[in-house]
């Protein structure tokens, strides 16, 4: 399927070559860089995950706002940029009228890089972890746009599931009424991020990419209008174990809480917090996954313009 991306979009010629060529191109976001990981660490992983998807066959388009312009294909300077400037703000689908009419540069999380994604014509998006129903959600309504976006925007996204910061349980529960198919991807059992495991089952798996291509062509051609959440457990070599994790993240949710952090600086925080309390031991996994996410998502990106 070739495409003609939205005309207020800036499209790098690359990317644009490839989706009127109807080529493979995966969609990366920016708030991993931006709010996601610690400098210099940040810049290496945009760079590294844009070569694996290089070497996977298909072209990377790292998604973000520049100068209140909608970009899909950031260059070199501006992946270190995003990674550099501690400034540069979070924009969810909420924001991106705001930061388009007032000219300055954002970060794009799950939700806007996907809406940016579809409007460009991308249908697979590879990242780390997926936004969803926060810890006490069903009370405090803090939950991620990230679940509203799978809901309505048909984009295929790999991640490596939701980590605990979040209530994973809940999580799957608002995707299934969401109408979000979630898929394990070699797994019958939805991955909590840093760990393969979560005790939750997924409703269906797939075991390579071509099968995974077949129901994402499956989901576009039938206009069920949701997006694809494909879950890809960190490899078990890179994995922490559930009760190191667990105590981190309980003990930056109780930092979160004694801070009063709500909203959108919630993620970032606990982010950089748990960084902090293992020691840089989870950033290594959290590298891990998300090079093992941009080798699958480029495969089903291959086998889906295969299928075209
Ligand atoms: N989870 C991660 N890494 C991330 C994020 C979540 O492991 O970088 C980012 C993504 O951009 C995601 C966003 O879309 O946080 C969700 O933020 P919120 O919970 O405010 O919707
Ligand atoms: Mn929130």
């Amino acid at each position: 399927m070739t495409t003609t991306p939205h005309p207020m979009l800036s499209v790098a010629p690359e990317v644009r070559d490839a989706l009127a060529d109807g080529r493979p191109v995966v969609a990366l976001e920016s708030t991993i860089i931006s709010h996601g990981m610690p400098y210099p660490a940040n810049v290496g992983m945009a760079r590294e995950v844009e070569q694996i998807v290089r070497d996977g066959g298909a072209v990377p388009a790292t998604v973000a706002i520049l100068s209140g312009r909608p970009t899909v294909g950031l260059s070199d300077d501006e992946l270190e940029m995003f990674g550099a400037d501690q400034g540069i703000r979070k924009v969810s689908v909420r924001d991106i009228a705001h930061v388009v009419a007032t000219g300055v540069h954002g970060a794009t999380t799950v939700a806007s890089t996907m809406r940016i994604a579809a409007l460009a014509g991308v249908q697979v998006f590879v990242t780390g972890g997926l936004g969803g129903v926060h810890q006490g959600g069903h009370d405090t309504m803090d939950v991620s746009a990230d679940l509203t976006e799978l809901s309505r925007t048909p984009v295929a996204v790999v991640s490596a599931g939701v980590k605990s910061i979040l209530d994973i349980g809940r999580t799957l529960e608002a995707l299934e009424t969401l109408e979000v198919p979630v898929v394990g991807y070699g797994t019958d059992e939805f991955p909590s991020f840093f760990s393969r495991s979560s005790g939750l089952s997924v409703p269906m798996r797939v075991d390579t990419p071509e099968e995974a291509a077949r129901l994402v062509r499956a989901q576009l051609d039938l206009g069920l209008g949701s997006g694809i959440s494909i879950a890809n457990p960190v490899p078990a070599e890179h994995e922490m174990a559930r009760e190191d994790i667990d105590g981190v993240i309980a003990a930056a949710l109780a930092d979160a809480d004694r801070l009063g952090v709500v909203g959108k600086d919630i993620t970032p925080y606990l982010l950089g917090r748990i960084v902090e309390l293992s020691d840089g031991r989870s950033l290594e996994t959290n590298l891990a996954l998300v090079r093992n996410n941009a080798r699958v998502g480029s495969a089903i990106a291959v086998a889906l313009a295969a299928l075209a």
